[in-house]
């Protein structure tokens, strides 16, 4: 059998394994995110830039939910112009970076990706699907036609890897990848937060400013990996899996139902940048454990399972 290797390759951004934490986690400073890259991820994903600063909503912002959290930041950050250093500083160090970017047309999108590019970053996750933003930023996440054209805006202004990053608020997520693919993406990053609400029974009002915020962390993964298994029977390109890995069983869920990588977000909260290396090493030894030698061997085999029959259900000890 071949040496066991945990490299994956995203269009040609090859990562040294399929982990990488979710944008917006540990924000953008470079020493946070070069934290999570000496912790083991494969790569690090930064918060979303846009084409101007902004300093997203009031607090509360953040607050903790059954199993997991709900967030309305508002997309705070400090614009694409300020944030070239920050790339060029993670480069520096040798973190492999993929830049997630936003802008309020179609037109902003591409500028912010052209800047992006020059800048230095390995690739760039096009930010659909921020749920916390009035319309004209949130346009993207339900609207299949504005996704394409979008992403082939982008696409030309760029020769990096596109990973577009879609909304799971929506009827049919299968449309909106296709479409995503058709302007170009080179994979699909499923998928940004759940809409959600979180009420204080005291004050008797909404507990963030916002009042809908985006539901992280366990709570969303069964609807989570439900979108990856839509979106990878959907499109030919690779799917980057995120919502709710916590643990490297996570982690192989996600490669089965389809996913070639994951992000890693909300555990940081709860287990610290620790759970990189404790996710790379579980999955390395799953992979071990069960004969596999390189990643793509597991990715989409649940696929491939079929439907429980009654010796596989005797086999499985489950009665019905
Ligand atoms: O900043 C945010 O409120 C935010 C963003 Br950009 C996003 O993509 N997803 C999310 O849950 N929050």
């Amino acid at each position: 059998m071949s040496k066991l290797s945990l490299a994956v390759d995203l269009a040609g951004f090859r990562l040294r394994n399929p982990t990488m934490n979710a944008a917006g986690v540990l924000g953008m400073s470079p020493a946070l995110l070069k934290r999570v890259y000496d912790a083991g991820a494969g790569a690090v994903v930064t918060k979303s830039i846009g084409p101007v600063p902004r300093t997203g909503h009031p607090n509360p912002t953040l607050v903790q939910v059954s199993c997991g959290a709900l967030n309305a930041m508002g997309l705070p950050n400090p614009g694409v112009d300020y944030f070239v250093d920050k790339i060029v500083k993670l480069k520096e160090m040798g973190v492999p970076t993929v830049a997630s970017f936003f802008g309020g047309s179609v037109q902003e999108f591409a500028e912010v990706a052209y800047k992006l590019t020059k800048a230095g970053a390995d690739a760039l996750e096009l930010n659909a699907s921020c749920p916390n933003v009035a319309e004209e930023l949130g346009m993207l996440a339900a609207d299949a036609g504005n996704v394409e054209k979008v992403t082939a805006a982008v696409k030309a202004e760029t020769n990096l890897p596109v990973f577009v990053k879609l909304s799971p608020n929506v009827t049919n997520i299968k449309s909106v990848a296709k479409a995503a693919e058709w302007g170009g993406a080179d994979a699909i990053t499923a998928v940004n937060t759940l809409l959600g609400i979180a009420i204080d029974v005291n004050f008797r009002r909404p507990v963030l400013t916002n009042t809908t915020g985006g539901l992280s962390g366990p709570a969303m993964k069964p609807v989570a990996l439900r979108c990856v298994w839509e979106v990878s029977q959907a499109v030919e390109i690779p799917v980057i899996g995120c919502g709710g890995v916590t643990t490297w069983e996570d982690a192989v869920e996600y490669l089965l139902a389809g996913a070639s990588a994951v992000e890693i977000g909300t555990a940081v909260m709860t287990r610290g940048v620790g759970v990189y290396g404790e996710i790379v090493e579980g999955l390395e030894r799953y992979m071990a454990e069960n004969g596999f030698s390189r990643v793509e061997e597991v990715v989409g085999l649940a696929h491939e399972a079929g439907r429980y029959t009654e010796s596989s259900l005797d086999k499985c000890n489950i009665r019905v």
